[in-house]
């Protein structure tokens, strides 16, 4: 996030697009809650109704994968009607004139045709967010997850550059991360472009660095990134580390995946609990969970926290650091740390931008946000303060529409999409292993317009098969209004009807992140025999409830509605 957690409470309009904030994001969600009780404007781009869009001044209800046609559409507003800020584009940006050339031709009509929004809401929307001052843009996955994620990125951008809305609090481009350290993973390297702290690879001064830090020779080709990793396995690909993932149920395409580590020659997990990967391990290292070790977590506002060990981890488990450690020694390597400190230092002696971080200070001031480039630094609240942008320059980058890989035809007629629920998380070996969640969410489900079901002659509860090129699975339907005619969702999380048995591997050209919301799927009956069969085995009905998914009916006497206005601090 280019901006800070406390500061969206204060944003006077909330551009959320692609985000389901209240489910994957509650805490931030507390705060963009916050703000409309205060009066701020809330505009949700969704093709789910989500919860957010029933408390949104404006819900644009796109048709999935068309988010470039809605936000040059919005850029076309805002150059036509010279809404932006010339001021900050002379300053502090170059390449404008691209933009606004390409942005031409993205008319509110056409991109009504496209998007299915009406041209109208595009111009209110692009009005309100060029003239607001404080006003913030938040997206996720609806956004990134799919093979032109990075144009919808950079689209998103040209509107944070065009208006300035950068650089000051409560406004900027703030993509809410998602697993509790994937900042602090991807700020430490865990990348085939980065050396820890954003250093290049393909720089060769940086290179050079870390040989002589390191003390080695370094190679000079790109590493593949997680899509190519996959779609090599068993083949250029002869051997797996494998630590903390649970590819077979997180990665795209997975029978195609699973052939491929049938072929592999050895495959070693360091995990905290037998995952559904675990199935093709040779070897398994028992990790301790986060309350079992010390070390940093990095949440998406840049603030690197500390983690301290509160239990004993159980058996033989270790800390992740520790069986590297031992790991590394029994290779012949020499590495004598003794604390997760230590390592940490090391990191941050190298990177300008962590170098005043230590695990003492953070122990003391409830951590810092980087850049912190001293040890009496106060840490970096909001990015690119006063129009100073960190690369000199806000670049603009011209993008033109690509659709999604596929698209509906007549033997997969409907839209699948996939993501997730409040109730568990990712592959949910940590949720599903503990009743509560199990009791709210119990099994997989498909949602499905009422229309769309009619068709088929599918009734609510009714168990499916959805289908697509690449494979079927079997859940029960959920007739719901929340999505699109046209268009079905799913939750990844149940390992019994696993969606990425039936997503497209299709990475985007430039992070390799794949298309996980978009494919082309058909929705059948299944046979009135197995369905008896499925009633047997059937758990407690799952119900619509405002906007989640309740395995009765809606939260009990005296229970909080998790995803509701209840409990927001009324306006300050
Ligand atoms: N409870 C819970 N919380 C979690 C997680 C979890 O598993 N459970 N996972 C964590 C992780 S790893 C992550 S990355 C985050 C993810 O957080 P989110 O990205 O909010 O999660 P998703 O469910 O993938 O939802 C993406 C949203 O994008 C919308 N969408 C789909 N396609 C499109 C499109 O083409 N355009 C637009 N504009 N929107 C679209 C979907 O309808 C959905 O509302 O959540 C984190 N938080
Ligand atoms: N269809 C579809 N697929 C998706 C997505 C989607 O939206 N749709 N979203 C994608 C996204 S954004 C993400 S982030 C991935 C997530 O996918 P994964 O990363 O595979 O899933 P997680 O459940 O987050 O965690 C994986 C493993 O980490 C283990 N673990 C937890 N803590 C520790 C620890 O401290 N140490 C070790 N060694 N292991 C630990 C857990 O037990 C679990 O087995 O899924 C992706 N897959
Ligand atoms: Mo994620």
């Amino acid at each position: 996030m280019t901006n800070s957690i406390g500061e969206i409470r204060d944003a006077d309009f909330l551009f959320v697009i692609g985000s389901n904030t209240s489910e994957a994001h509650p805490i931030i969600a507390m705060e963009m809650k916050r703000a409309v009780r205060r009066g701020a404007k809330l505009v949700v781009a969704d093709p789910r109704s989500i919860w957010m869009a029933s408390i949104a001044e404006r819900h644009l209800k796109l048709r999935p994968g068309t988010d470039v046609w809605l936000l040059n559409a919005m850029a076309n507003v805002i150059v036509t009607e010279e809404l932006y800020d010339a001021a900050f584009i002379a300053e502090s940006t170059e390449n404008f004139e691209a933009v606004a050339a390409a942005v031409k031709d993205f008319t509110p009509e056409e991109a009504e045709i496209v998007t299915g929004i009406p041209a109208e809401d595009i111009r209110a929307t692009a009005r309100e967010y060029a003239t607001t001052k404080k006003a913030g843009i938040y997206y996720t996955l609806g956004i990134t997850e799919h093979s032109h994620g990075t144009d919808n990125v950079y689209a998103l951008a040209n509107l944070v550059l065009m208006t300035g809305h950068l650089g000051s609090e409560s406004m900027g481009m703030n993509p809410l991360r998602g697993q509790n350290n994937v900042q602090g993973a991807n700020d430490a390297g865990a990348t085939p472009v980065y050396f820890p702290g954003y250093q290049r690879a393909d720089d060769e001064a940086v290179v050079a660095k870390y040989e002589d830090i390191w003390g080695v020779p370094l190679s000079r080709t790109r590493g593949l990134n997680l899509n190519e990793m996959m779609k090599v396995a068993g083949k250029q690909l002869k051997g797996f580390f494998i630590m903390g993932e649970d590819i077979v149920l997180s990665e795209p395409n997975v029978s195609l995946l699973e052939e491929g580590l049938n072929k592999v020659d050895f495959l070693v997990l360091q995990d905290i609990f037998l995952n559904e990967t675990a199935r093709f391990a040779d070897v398994i290292f028992p990790a301790a969970c986060f309350a079992e070790k010390d070390g940093v977590f990095t949440n998406s506002e840049r603030r690197v926290q500390l983690v301290r060990k509160g239990v004993e981890p159980p058996g033989e488990a270790r800390a992740d650091w520790e069986i590297l450690v031992e790991l590394a020694r029994a290779c012949g390597a020499d590495w004598n740390y003794n604390s997760a400190a230590e390592i940490y230092a090391e990191m941050a002696r190298d990177v300008p931008r962590f170098a005043g971080i230590s695990h003492a200070r953070i122990a003391e001031d409830g951590g810092l946000q980087w850049p912190c480039p001293t040890p009496d630094h106060p840490g970096t609240k909001f990015l690119h303060e006063g129009g100073k942008l960190l690369r000199g320059r806000g670049l603009f980058t011209a993008v033109s529409f690509r659709p999604s890989a596929e698209a509906e035809d007549t033997d997969y007629p409907l839209l699948l999409s996939t993501g997730r629920t409040l109730y568990h998380y990712n592959s949910a070996t940590q949720t599903r292993r503990e009743q509560g969640a199990h009791h709210k969410q119990p099994e997989a489900y498909i949602e499905l317009h009422p229309k769309d079901a009619g068709r088929r002659g599918i009734v609510d509860g009714d168990m499916v098969t959805v289908s697509t090129r690449r494979g079927h699975i079997e859940c029960r339907a959920l007739l719901s209004r929340q999505v699109r005619r046209g268009c079905i969702w799913m939750p990844f999380h149940f390992a019994e009807a696993r969606a990425n048995l039936l997503t497209n591997d299709v990475g985007d050209a430039v992070t390799g992140t794949a298309e996980y919301k978009v494919c082309a799927a058909e929705v059948r009956k299944v046979a009135v025999e197995a369905q008896m069969n499925g009633a047997a085995t059937m758990s407690v009905k799952p119900v619509l409830f405002r906007g989640s998914y309740y395995a009765v009916d809606g939260p009990g006497p005296g229970e909080v509605d998790e995803v509701s206005m209840a409990g927001v601090p009324p306006a300050s």
